[in-house]
This record gives C-alpha cells, sequence and structure tokens, in this order.
C-alpha cells in the first residue's frame, strides 16, 4: 500500500483518491429541511417561502440556465416580465424548450443537469419533464439530501445565512433544529457594501447603530455579530463585494463599509475566533430585469487583499476572485500572506477549462495549500454535477504533477496522494476555520 508507485499507475491512484475522499463544501446556498422547502413532496406540501431549493423545476430555473435561455429566446420575444410572471413549472418547461429541445445541451450548466439526473440513475428526459416531475413528487426532502450527499460524495456543507435577509431572519427566530449536515455561514453583504442601509437594518433589530458610525455604534454593530454568529453556530462570517472594493486602512474619512469592516467585522471575527469569507469581483444587476441571473463580473484591485492581510495578522481570510484576469496575482498574493486561503472556481469560472486552468496555476504556485473547489449550488440536486464535473479535473492535474515527480525519482505513494487530497478537499478548510 505504500511502496513508492511507478508513473504508469499514477494516475489511477490519483482518481481514485480524488472520487473516494468526501468533501466537506464550503460554499453553497444549500438550506437544511428545517428551512422549509416550496417543493411539494412525500413528506408534506409546498412551503411558499421554503429556502430549500431541490428537483427539476428548480433546477431548470438555476439563474445560469435563465441566462442562457433568454440568449435563445431574447427580451423581444419573451419580455423578463412575462418569464417573472409564469408558474415555476411554466417556467422550467420554456427553459426546458430553449435548452434542450431546440438547443443542444452543451454549456456547463446545461450539461449539468444531465449528469446530475444520470447519477441519479433517472431516464434521461428526452420525451419530457412529467415523469421527472413525478419522480421527485415522491421523495422525502430529508432522506433525499442523505442520498444526494452520498452520490456526491459530501461529509458536510456549508449554508450562506443571510442574516440582512427578513425572510431568512424569520426562519431564524421561528426556531431551527440544527441539522448536522450543515454548518452556518454569516452573511453580511450589506455591512461592507451599503453601511446605511445595514445600520437601519441593525436598529430595527434593537442595535444602537447610526448611520456615520458615531457613538456606541461600533460596539453595537459588534453586539449584532457577536450574537448572530453565536445564534446561527456560524463557522465563518462572509460577504460577496464589487470588482470595485477598495481597502487602505479602514481609518477616519475612508468609506464606512470600509470603517465598518476594520472597526467591526474583523474585530468581532477575532473575538469568535472565525475567519472572515471575501468574495471579491460581483457587479450586482448588470441586467436588473434578470434578477439574479443579471449580475457581472469585473476585474478587482488585489491591493485590497493585500492590504487587509497585512493590517489584520491576527485575522484569517478565505478569498475568492471573480475575474479570471485576478487568479494569478491573487495566487501571489496568498504566497506573501499565511492569513490569506484562497478558494474555490467561483461562479463563471466554474467551468472545465478554467478550473483546470485555475487549479493547475495554484498548484505550481502555491503546492498542495489551498481549497480548490466549492459547489456553489442554490439547488440540492446540482451539488451531484458540480463534483462530477469538478473532481476529475482536480484529479488531472494533480496526476500530472505528480508523474513529473516521479520522473525526478521522488517517491510517490498511494499514503502521499491520499494525504494531499484530504488536504484540498477537507482538511485545509478544516484547519484553516479552527487552527490547533
Ligand atoms: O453563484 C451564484 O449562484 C451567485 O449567484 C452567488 O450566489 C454567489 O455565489 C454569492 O454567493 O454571492
Ligand atoms: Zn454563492
Amino acid at each position: 500500500m505504500n511502496e513508492p508507485l511507478p508513473v504508469s499507475r499514477v494516475a489511477d491512484e490519483v482518481i481514485r483518491a480524488v472520487l473516494q475522499t468526501p468533501v466537506i463544501d464550503m460554499h453553497t446556498h444549500i438550506y437544511s429541511t428545517s428551512f422549509g422547502t416550496p417543493v411539494a413532496n412525500a413528506a408534506g406540501p409546498a412551503d411558499p417561502g421554503g429556502l430549500l431549493l431541490w428537483g427539476i423545476d428548480e433546477m431548470l430555473t438555476y439563474h445560469y440556465l435563465v441566462a442562457e435561455a433568454f440568449r435563445v429566446r431574447p427580451a423581444d420575444e419573451m419580455p423578463y416580465e412575462t418569464f417573472w410572471r409564469l408558474s415555476k413549472q411554466d417556467q422550467a418547461d420554456h427553459v426546458w424548450r430553449c435548452l434542450f429541445v431546440e438547443r443542444t445541451p452543451v454549456s456547463e450548466a446545461a450539461k449539468g443537469l444531465l449528469t446530475t439526473l444520470q447519477a441519479l440513475g433517472l431516464e434521461l428526459p428526452v420525451s419530457g419533464l412529467s415523469g421527472l416531475r413525478r419522480w421527485f413528487a415522491e421523495q422525502d426532502p430529508d432522506d433525499y439530501i442523505d442520498r444526494v450527499m452520498e452520490v456526491a460524495n459530501i461529509d458536510k456543507m456549508t449554508m450562506t445565512n443571510a442574516v440582512f435577509d427578513d425572510a431568512e431572519r424569520a426562519r431564524w427566530d421561528a426556531g431551527i433544529t440544527p441539522d448536522s449536515r450543515f454548518d452556518a455561514v454569516l452573511r453580511i453583504d450589506p455591512v461592507l457594501r451599503d453601511w446605511p442601509a445595514a445600520a437601519a437594518a441593525m436598529r430595527g433589530m434593537g442595535y444602537g447603530v447610526a448611520d456615520d458610525l458615531s457613538g456606541g455604534s461600533v460596539s453595537e454593530g459588534r453586539r449584532f455579530l457577536l450574537d448572530w454568529a453565536g445564534r446561527m453556530k456560524a463557522v465563518y462570517l462572509a460577504a460577496s463585494l464589487p470588482p470595485s472594493f477598495a481597502f487602505t486602512d479602514g481609518g477616519p474619512g475612508r468609506p464606512l463599509g470600509e470603517q465598518a469592516f476594520a472597526r467591526i467585522v474583523l474585530p468581532a471575527c477575532r473575538d469568535l475566533g472565525v475567519p472572515f469569507a471575501m468574495m471579491i469581483g460581483a457587479r450586482r444587476a448588470a441586467n436588473p430585469a434578470l434578477g439574479d441571473a443579471g449580475d457581472m463580473t469585473g476585474r478587482a484591485d488585489i491591493e485590497a487583499v493585500t492590504n487587509i492581510c497585512a493590517a489584520f495578522p491576527g485575522n484569517r481570510f478565505f478569498v475568492t476572485m471573480l475575474s479570471r484576469e485576478n487568479q494569478h496575482e491573487l495566487c501571489v498574493a496568498a504566497r506573501k500572506f499565511g492569513n490569506l486561503m484562497i478558494f474555490g472556481c467561483w461562479w463563471f469560472l466554474n467551468n472545465p477549462s478554467l478550473v483546470e486552468e485555475i487549479t493547475r496555476m495554484r498548484v505550481e504556485l502555491l503546492g498542495t495549500t489551498f481549497i480548490p473547489q466549492h459547489a456553489d449550488a442554490r439547488v440540492l440536486d446540482q451539488m451531484i454535477y458540480k463534483w462530477r464535473h469538478s473532481r476529475p479535473i482536480i484529479a488531472r492535474v494533480l496526476a500530472a504533477k505528480y508523474e513529473d515527480l516521479v520522473g525526478t525519482g521522488w517517491p510517490v505513494t498511494p499514503k502521499t496522494i491520499e494525504r494531499d487530497v484530504r488536504l484540498l478537499l477537507r482538511d485545509n478548510y478544516l484547519n484553516f476555520i479552527a487552527p490547533r
């Protein structure tokens, strides 16, 4: 088992390790069943505001696919308002017709639906969606979560818990039963993106914060974060940030979001002993009529990241960036700062060609000290395709590197491969959220 491998056996060993190692997924938008599900199922009727999305109609109306459907039938043929007024099932039928009937589903997100159905052992719906709709309606969501996790080989996943979202907060207030398959992540975009709006919301929840950060704002803001992080048992705090995100020193005179970050958010993370995740490069609502599908990518300034990592050595930062052009400098930044952990090929980067390029560059610059991927699934079933598509790519990149090593005479054993793959798929994350 622990003999050095001949070069001819390396690729098989790597693929085995990458497929067999259970992943801990550090960024998804999947919720446990206590948050309710809008999908009618074997265990009960639809809960219209429920947050756990799953099933064929949710998969087809994923915003990645909605954007693609509007390329096939643009707004002059299917006005945005008309589409949004349709029932979920009619929207799904429309997307199905555009992307699977009138066109061939070769895009990453379209193929992903097929990968998922195939992995679940379902017939591909060449003759329509009704059979699939019946099958999903017969599932009990709680058992179905287990099934998806087993097929995707996932140990645990994080939710994205947007505390400034009234609908989500109402669910917490109504009472959530802990579910060991999920960890919470306290998501706080408005604090950094729009301080006055965040302050108004916090005041509404009984915290004494002012629009201009005066008076007791700093201690009250921290109290808000500590209360909610404690209540959710959040494993880290997070925000998605625009390409224009900047940080110099967080001092007086700097934008309020930057000051709040330095004076409220990062001290709270230190008190809690948890990292802060920055997802940088999403320009919201480039086309607002498209809803979630209308966001754009943009190149950001890496100096914000290096300034932050340098100024706050007592904090730990997960960082992912959305623009392909930022990837190299982000790797270089991670070489400078031990408190920076790069993660995932985010959103528009989660395509095989880019995952391969980015993962190879990361291995070359950072060895095994990064987190190669997260699913970012919004619909439970997508966990399957996101990981089925990424795993072979990660394995391919690693295998080529080990083969090169064998060429130098360095012994590469199954144990070394297993250790490295565990680091990449779970331990780097676990060690970063709870350092020894
Ligand atoms: O990937 C996505 O689905 C995006 O819409 C966002 O959720 C993004 O990942 C985010 O977390 O802001
Ligand atoms: Zn996300």
